[in-house]
């Protein structure tokens, strides 16, 4: 992947507006889920206060790298119904399903760490829909659409504890539902490697290729300290528990002084891809360019393109 020349990163702590005295003078903004509607890119950002707390607030673009910031904070109406403590919600994926956006997202609780959904028309109100997991877990993200009549998502269990670390995982499971609310696993679909992804997690939703499924994700080499990139494979078509191919390398890694140096250093955390043109058939082009929308250093937010022609290549490299 290319990072974008004429700027980046694309979003700065500088441009989050001060909203009341929770949000004023932010410490971060990164991890965003990406979508574009018409000739309008949106931001969900995850925008981080001094009290590392982390709020969602909508961006808007219509060049892909100049994005305004709303000054107002995402909230989800019908939350209040959770009983349990919610700590906060973060790293938000946007799928759009039929006519309605999703929104899949963490949510850390007092005892453990779930994925929740919620639901928009226009990026103005949102609805939470439910938590859609029963065990502790993170990167979940929606495809586009059913195969096979059931709604499917990637999502990441979190089974893995690194020692003096967070809990974190090292497969990602394909899982079905018929409502978008009940989910069942169907398979573990891939397990960290020993070499540059020794941990791993889904990061913006599956893309449709005449190819198969394009799956960006994150994967993590833990030999000293952690260092997160980017990684792409492929599923099948009709059964996505199948992986055609895997990249053995990653496709973007930690490199620029903002990608090296945050809160977090050394991190690339991939959750936004916009795919330009798609044909009659709703098919990625395979000459479209993709724009890629990540955290870094989980303190700004970067773009890197590639096309859907280089990313399949890649992953069978
Ligand atoms: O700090 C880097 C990342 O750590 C976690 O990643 P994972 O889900 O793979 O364990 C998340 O907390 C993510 O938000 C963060 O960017």
């Amino acid at each position: 992947m290319i990072r974008f020349e004429k700027k980046n990163p694309v979003v700065i702590k500088e441009d989050i507006p001060d909203i009341g005295v929770k949000l004023r003078d932010v410490t971060s903004v990164f991890n965003p889920g990406a979508i574009k509607v018409d000739d309008t890119y949106y931001l969900m950002l995850r925008v981080q206060n001094r009290g590392r707390r982390t709020f969602f607030i909508m961006a808007q673009s219509k060049n892909g790298y100049d994005f305004e910031v709303e000054n107002k904070v995402v909230e989800f109406k019908g939350i209040e119904k959770v009983k349990e403590r919610i700590y906060h919600l973060y790293d938000p994926r946007l799928t759009k399903i039929e006519d309605t956006y999703y929104v899949m997202f963490a949510m850390e609780m007092e005892d453990s760490t779930q994925l929740g959904l919620g639901k928009t028309k226009d990026f103005q109100s949102f609805e939470f829909v439910d938590i859609v997991t029963k065990q502790d877990t993170r990167n979940g993200v929606l495809f586009p659409e059913k195969v096979n009549g059931k709604y499917l998502r990637f999502d990441r269990p979190n089974n893995h504890q690194v020692e003096g670390g967070p809990l974190t995982g090292n497969s990602i499971c394909l899982s079905e539902s018929d409502n978008l609310i009940d989910w069942r696993t169907v398979a573990k679909v891939a397990n960290g490697t020993r070499f540059w992804d020794n941990l791993i997690g889904s990061g913006p939703p599956p893309v449709k290729t005449r190819k198969g499924w394009l799956h960006v994700y994150h994967g993590i080499a833990m030999h000293y300290a952690p260092i997160y990139q980017v990684g792409v494979m492929m599923h099948d078509l009709n059964d996505p528990s199948i992986v055609i191919s895997r990249g053995t390398q990653c496709i973007l890694e930690p490199r620029e002084y903002w990608e090296l140096v945050g809160q977090v250093p050394n991190v690339i955390f991939p959750q936004g891809l916009i795919v330009e043109e798609y044909d009659d058939e709703g098919f990625a082009k395979e000459d479209s360019e993709v724009k890629l929308y990540y955290g870094a250093s989980d303190t700004h937010v970067g773009m890197a393109t590639s096309t859907i022609r280089r990313l399949i290549e890649q992953s069978y490299e």
